[in-house]
C-alpha cells in the first residue's frame, strides 16, 4: 500500500485525477511548503499519455454531460458548492500550506469565493443567459448557447483554487467537460477539489486533473487536437507558446496575464484612504496580478503621503502564514524569491533608493521577503516596467492630470488601474483614458462576478464573468425560423 500524505491531517494526494479515478502515472517530483521549505507530497509528473487519457475521458463524458438540462448541472453547481463550504477548513489549510498565503484569507475571502463561483454560474445558467428571441420579417431568431466541448484549463500559482474555479464554474455549467493542469508548485487542492466533485455526484470524466509540468503536462495539454478551448492564468512568455500551440488546431483561447498596475493619487485625494489602498498591494505577498505596483503621487502631496505610508506599512507583521496575526506570509517558490531579489538588486544598482525594505527578511530566513518601497527609479527602466510579483512598490510623482495619465498608460500591460480622487468628475475623466480592463476608484478588489474581468495589451486577451465567461466557453448558435403558415 502506498503512505497517504497528509497536510495537517487533512489527506491529500499529488495523483491525477482521470475519469473519475486516482492514477499514479509514472515519474514523480516532490510538492514542498514554501512556509519551511518542507516537502509536503510527491506529485505525478504527467506525460502526454496521461494528458491522452484525460481528454479520452473527458471526451467520453461529453456526450452524455452535454444534454443534461441545465437546472441538473446548476443544481450540481450547488452541490460542489455546498462541499467546498464543508470542507473549507480543509482547503484553507491545504492552499496555505502549499502556495504560503494567508490563511485566514483562504479561511474568510478565498475559499467562500470558490464556492460562490459554482453558485453564480449556477444561478446565471439558469436565469440570466438567454436573449430574448427577435423577429425579422417574420421570422423568430433564436440564441442557443451550445458546449464547445472538451476545455484545457491552466492555472498558476498564486490563487490556485480560487483562479481554477473561475474557469472550471462556467466550464462545466456551459455543459463543456474539463482537463485542468495545475501549477505544479500548488498541486494539491485541484485534486482535493477532484474529490469534492465526485462526492456532489459529478458524473466520471466531466472533470480531470493532470498533474504535472508545464513544458510537459502543460505542453501536451494545450496542443491536444480533442481540446476546444484553452483557458490560461499566468505569465505572457507561456501565453505565447499556448497561444502557438492553439493555432495548429484554431483553438479559442482566453488568456488572464500580468499587470504593472497603477494607484494614482491626486492632491484632492482623502491621503489615509490612498495610504490603506496602497499598504493592501502587499497583500498574498505582492503575489497578485491586479496588484497596483507602481505608486504615483501627485507632487504636492508626496512627502505627507511617504510619511503616512512608511509609519503605516512599518505596522505589517511578516511570518508564518498560519498565524492569524500574520500580514505578509513567505513567497511561493524560492525561484520568485530569487526572481524578485534581482528585480530589486538591479533597481537599487541603477540608482533607485529603497524607502523601505529592499531585501529578504533574514530574520525569519527561508522565502520571506521584506514588504520594499522604491524611489527614484528612472521612467522606463526595468523595476517601472517588468511585472516583479513580489511585495515590491515603486513611488513615482506626477504633476497634472495629463502626466498622471501619461505614467499611469506608460506599461506594455493593461490590467488594472485604481485612482484616489476626491473630485468624481476628475474620476470619469481619467477613468475614460486609462487602459486597463478594471478601473477602481476610491476602492479596491470589489469583484462582482458579473463584471468582466480581464486585461488589455499584454495583460490578457478576453474576459471572465458572467456572459463574457459563457461567450467563451460556448458555441453560440442563432437558429431562424420561418413564420408557420397561416400565421
Ligand atoms: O508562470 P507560468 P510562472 C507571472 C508573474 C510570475 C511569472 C512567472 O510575473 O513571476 O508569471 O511565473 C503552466 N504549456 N504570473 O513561471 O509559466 C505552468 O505549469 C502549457 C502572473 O509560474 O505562466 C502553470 O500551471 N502550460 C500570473 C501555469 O502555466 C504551461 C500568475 C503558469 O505558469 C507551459 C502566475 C507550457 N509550455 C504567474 N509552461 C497571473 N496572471 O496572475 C508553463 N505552463
Amino acid at each position: 500500500m502506498t503512505h497517504q500524505p497528509t497536510v495537517a491531517g487533512v489527506p491529500v494526494s499529488g495523483e491525477h485525477w482521470i475519469g473519475g479515478r486516482r492514477v499514479g502515472g509514472t515519474g514523480r517530483f516532490t510538492d514542498v511548503s514554501p512556509i519551511d521549505e518542507t516537502p509536503v507530497a510527491e506529485i505525478s509528473r504527467g506525460t502526454a499519455a496521461d494528458v491522452d487519457a484525460a481528454v479520452e475521458a473527458a471526451r467520453t463524458a461529453f456526450a452524455s454531460w452535454s444534454r443534461t438540462s441545465r437546472e441538473e448541472r446548476a443544481s450540481l453547481l450547488h452541490a460542489i458548492a455546498d462541499g467546498v463550504e464543508k470542507r473549507l477548513e480543509d482547503l484553507a489549510i491545504v492552499e496555505t500550506t502549499d502556495n504560503g498565503a494567508l490563511l485566514r484569507s483562504h479561511r474568510r475571502g478565498v475559499m467562500p469565493r470558490v464556492a460562490h463561483n459554482f453558485r453564480f454560474f449556477a444561478n446565471w445558467l439558469v436565469d440570466e443567459l438567454d436573449h430574448p428571441d427577435f423577429d425579422t420579417r417574420g421570422h423568430r431568431n433564436h440564441v442557443s448557447w451550445d458546449p464547445a466541448g472538451v476545455c484545457a484549463l491552466v492555472t498558476p500559482w498564486n490563487a490556485p483554487l480560487m483562479l481554477a474555479t473561475w474557469k472550471i464554474a462556467p466550464a462545466l455549467a456551459a455543459g463543456n467537460t474539463v482537463v485542468l493542469k495545475p501549477a505544479e508548485w500548488t498541486p494539491l487542492t485541484a485534486s482535493l477539489f477532484a474529490d469534492i466533485a465526485a462526492e456532489a455526484g459529478l458524473p466520471d470524466g466531466v472533470f480531470n486533473v493532470v498533474q504535472g509540468y508545464g513544458a510537459e503536462a502543460g505542453a501536451a495539454l494545450v496542443a491536444h487536437p480533442g481540446v476546444r478551448r484553452i483557458s490560461f492564468t499566468g505569465s505572457v512568455p507561456t501565453a505565447r507558446t499556448i497561444a502557438a500551440a492553439a493555432a495548429p488546431n484554431l483553438v479559442p483561447t482566453s488568456f488572464e496575464l500580468g499587470g504593472k498596475s497603477p494607484l494614482v493619487v491626486f492632491a484632492d485625494a482623502d491621503l489615509d484612504l490612498a495610504v490603506d489602498l496602497a499598504v493592501e498591494q502587499y497583500d498574498n505577498a505582492g503575489q497578485v496580478c491586479l496588484a497596483a505596483v507602481r505608486l504615483l503621487v501627485e507632487e504636492s502631496v508626496v512627502d505627507e503621503f511617504r510619511a503616512r505610508f512608511l509609519a503605516r506599512a512599518a505596522k505589517l507583521r511578516q511570518g508564518d502564514p498560519r498565524d492569524e496575526t500574520t500580514d505578509l506570509g513567505p513567497q511561493v517558490h524560492r525561484r520568485q524569491h530569487e526572481k524578485i531579489d534581482g528585480f530589486v538588486r538591479r533597481a537599487v544598482e541603477a540608482g533607485a533608493e529603497p524607502l523601505l525594505g529592499g531585501g529578504p527578511n533574514t530574520e525569519l530566513g527561508g522565502l520571506y521577503y521584506r514588504p520594499t518601497l522604491l524611489a527614484g527609479a528612472a521612467e522606463g527602466s526595468e523595476i517601472l516596467t517588468e511585472e516583479v510579483f513580489g511585495p515590491v512598490l515603486t513611488l513615482q510623482t506626477f504633476r497634472d492630470e495629463e502626466d498622471a495619465v501619461r505614467l499611469a498608460n506608460s506599461t506594455r500591460f493593461g490590467l488594472a488601474a485604481t485612482l484616489v480622487t476626491g473630485d468624481e468628475s476628475r474620476a470619469e475623466r481619467v477613468s475614460s483614458r486609462l487602459v486597463a480592463g478594471t478601473v477602481w476608484v476610491n476602492c479596491f478588489f470589489v469583484r462582482d462576478l458579473r463584471a468582466p474581468f480581464g486585461g488589455s495589451r499584454e495583460s490578457g486577451i478576453g474576459r471572465e464573468g458572467g456572459t463574457w465567461s459563457f461567450d467563451f466557453y460556448c458555441d453560440v448558435k442563432n437558429s431562424v425560423f420561418a413564420p408557420r403558415e397561416g400565421n
